[in-house]
């Protein structure tokens, strides 16, 4: 619910004052997490996404359902055009190369909001089987006294692991390592990303919660079209082989021998700036720019590989015998 929201937003000049809350702070302040669309951590977008409306105010069907935006709008490159899921509705992501658990945030969810404070939240979840999924424990700190209206303001510095968090153009990065470890969720083969609005009324039985059973405070109503989370595009991190990638070129990267027992080489005409290899349990050991180095105190086992050049990521699995 944009194009409205902005005028009566400037009309209204709410304001928010920053740091009330416990979490990174707003786009442009020191310790933001936002993560610009241009950032050279996305490795991919994803490219397919189905969605499942929901209503544009969830007490009153007789409006109808969210209906701005295709589906296709999730897709590609983050750019400001969304497609909007209305009171619940929910927004399903079936990866066409898995991606993992590496060091620190994976992926990044992107919305539109217009201002550092006017947010339309919504819960992430993944799956490694597309049967359970699991939400990313998410946090709200705002007031729940009142209704916060249909353009009411919220502090990003009150808000966390709900996408939404950041305006448009920066994502929202979530950390696989932020969900339980279960042997019903594989982190280095997550293969489904499922966002699902957080309902804006505070009121039950309509209210949304978070991970302390807190209800989140999100503007509302909404009788928009353009109701609910607006959907931009879901940004890559740490994706799992990545030569099917149609975004990603095929890695000139060479990593020999594999399996591997003392010294590895890496065949690349590019210049490395860090190796670094994760391990099953995502402990990540680091080495500095070298294209021949000595493994031979990795535990045996499987590795991802990652290596960093200027422009770019590549992952390979390796072999540690
Ligand atoms: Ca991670
Ligand atoms: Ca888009």
């Amino acid at each position: 619910m944009k194009q409205l929201s902005y005028i009566l937003f400037i009309v209204s000049l709410t304001h928010y004052s920053l740091g009330q809350g416990s979490f990174a702070p707003g786009v442009g302040h020191v310790g933001t997490t936002a993560m610009h669309k241009d950032s050279s951590s996305f490795v991919a977008w994803v490219s397919n996404c189905s969605v499942k409306r929901g209503y544009q105010q969830i007490n009153d069907s007789t409006l109808g359902k969210a209906s701005v935006g295709d589906s296709m709008e999730a897709t590609g490159k983050a750019d400001g055009r969304t497609v909007s899921l209305g009171d619940g509705g929910e927004a399903l992501i079936v990866l066409s190369q898995a991606i993992f658990n590496g060091p620190g945030v994976d992926f990044a969810v992107f919305e539109n909001g217009f201002s550092a404070s006017f947010l339309e939240l919504a819960f992430v979840e993944v799956s490694s089987n597309g049967v359970e999924f699991f939400r990313f424990p998410s946090t709200s700190q705002t007031q729940v006294s009142s209704q916060l209206g249909s353009f009411g303001a919220i502090d990003p510095t009150e808000i966390n692991n709900l996408a939404g968090k950041y305006q448009v153009n920066y994502g929202t990065p979530f950390d696989i390592s932020d969900l339980p470890d279960t042997s019903l969720l594989n982190k280095y083969a997550i293969s489904h990303i499922r966002i699902k609005d957080v309902v804006g009324n505070i009121m039950e039985p309509f209210s949304s919660k978070d991970q302390y059973g807190t209800v989140i405070n999100d503007p509302w109503p909404t009788p928009f079209a353009s109701s609910g989370f607006d959907l931009d595009a879901v940004g890559l991190i740490h994706v799992n082989g990545i030569n099917s990638l149609s975004s990603f070129e095929k890695s000139p990267i060479v990593l020999f021998p594999n399996p591997v027992t003392n010294e590895l080489r890496i065949t690349t005409s590019e210049n490395i700036l860090a190796v670094e290899f994760i391990d099953v349990s995502g402990k990540v050991q680091r080495y500095e720019g070298t294209k021949i180095m000595d493994v031979s105190r990795l535990k045996p086992g499987l590795y991802i590989v990652r290596v960093s050049t200027k422009n770019k990521v590549y992952v390979q699995k390796l072999v540690k015998r």
